[in-house]
């Protein structure tokens, strides 16, 4: 995996492309919007995120979303464009109560006519069923980094636990989303692991794969973090591209930081999805114009809803 990543730029650009168009529509881009249905307040410590309780970063802790909420929002997304609709919500693991809510929220995006994405934190595998009943269609669950740097980022759980989650997700027939996020401070070959693990997880790789560049968000211990190379992150995308060619590959958090030139690179190197709308879960992204315009001048199409 390393020597993949070692690659000479145009060679691994050049194989990344070259899958991507065996496997995908090379001009077809998704658009999916995030919503925060409950925000804040997390006991978790992971060392980027702005909702850790541990970290004062001014998020303010909210409640879980009401249904009709939800509902207008996701409304809102259909008509700018987006086909998938992601619910992020600041748990550790939910209770009971908290998936059934959920697998109403769940209930409502489908009405909408929209795919449905959660990400909840750990799941029980009845939590998994609940969801699925609910229609939910893929589960986000990431591995964010090699096992070897994880316990740099996060002492509140371990890989393994990522990793338990996964399995009931798979167990329960979701569709798997998990990936990572890069410019932590991990070195290229802990890049390279990262991918190694979801290239190989059992009993398959994911269906849809977020490569985050890391938000540097005041407050959390990565504030400070130097820039990673852009060209770093492109490398990233490739090789998750080659080593998992029928999975989509998600150029997620971090654009709105990026060049359009880079995030251009992304597209040859095989992403061919984006979070669209302003806001990503509680930071910036770039607003809807900007994408579309963006879309226009690579003569990129969105995918059809
Ligand atoms: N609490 C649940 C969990 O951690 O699985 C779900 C929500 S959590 C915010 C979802 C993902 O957002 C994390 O796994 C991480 O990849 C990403 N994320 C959080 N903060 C980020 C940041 N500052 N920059 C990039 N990605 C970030
Ligand atoms: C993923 O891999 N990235 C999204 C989504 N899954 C839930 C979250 C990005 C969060 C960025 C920081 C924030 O806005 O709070
Ligand atoms: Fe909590 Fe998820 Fe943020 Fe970690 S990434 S602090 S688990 S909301």
């Amino acid at each position: 995996m390393q020597a993949l990543l070692d690659l000479p730029f145009p060679e691994l650009l050049f194989q990344a492309q070259t899958i991507h168009r065996q496997y995908h529509d090379p001009a077809e881009i998704e658009l999916a919007t995030l919503l925060s249905v409950k925000t804040g307040g997390c006991p978790e410590d992971c060392g980027y995120c702005p909702q850790s309780v541990h970290y004062d970063t001014g998020v303010t802790a909210g409640k879980l979303m009401a249904v009709a909420e939800v509902r207008a929002a996701a409304e809102r997304a259909r008509e700018a464009g987006a086909t998938r609709f992601c619910m992020g919500a600041a748990w550790r693991a939910p209770k009971d109560r908290d998936v059934e809510a959920v697998a109403e929220l769940v209930r409502a995006v489908k009405e909408v006519g929209l795919e449905a994405c959660a990400t909840l934190g750990m799941l029980e595998e009845g939590h998994a069923r609940t969801l699925r009943d609910a229609g939910l269609d893929y589960y986000n669950h990431n591995l964010d980094s090699s096992p070897d740097f994880y316990g740099n980022i996060i002492s509140t759980r371990d890989y393994q636990d990522r990793l338990a989650t996964l399995e009931r997700v798979r167990n329960a027939g979701l569709s798997v989303c998990c990936g990572g996020i890069v410019g932590m401070g991990e070195s290229r070959r802990q890049r390279a692991e990262l991918i190694a693990q979801l290239a190989n997880l059992m009993p398959d790789y994911p269906e849809s794969v977020p490569i985050n560049n890391l938000v540097k968000v005041e407050g959390t211990p990565l504030a400070d973090q130097p820039d990673l190379d852009p060209l770093e992150f492109v490398r990233t995308i490739a090789a998750a591209r080659v080593t998992m060619p029928r999975a989509r590959v998600r150029l997620s958090a971090g654009r709105q930081q990026m060049d359009d030139a880079v995030q251009a690179l992304c597209f040859v190197a095989g992403a061919s999805s984006i979070f669209y709308g302003e806001k990503l879960l509680t930071t910036g992204n770039p607003d809807v114009a900007r994408d579309r315009e963006l879309l226009r001048r690579l003569g990129l199409k969105s995918r059809a809803g």
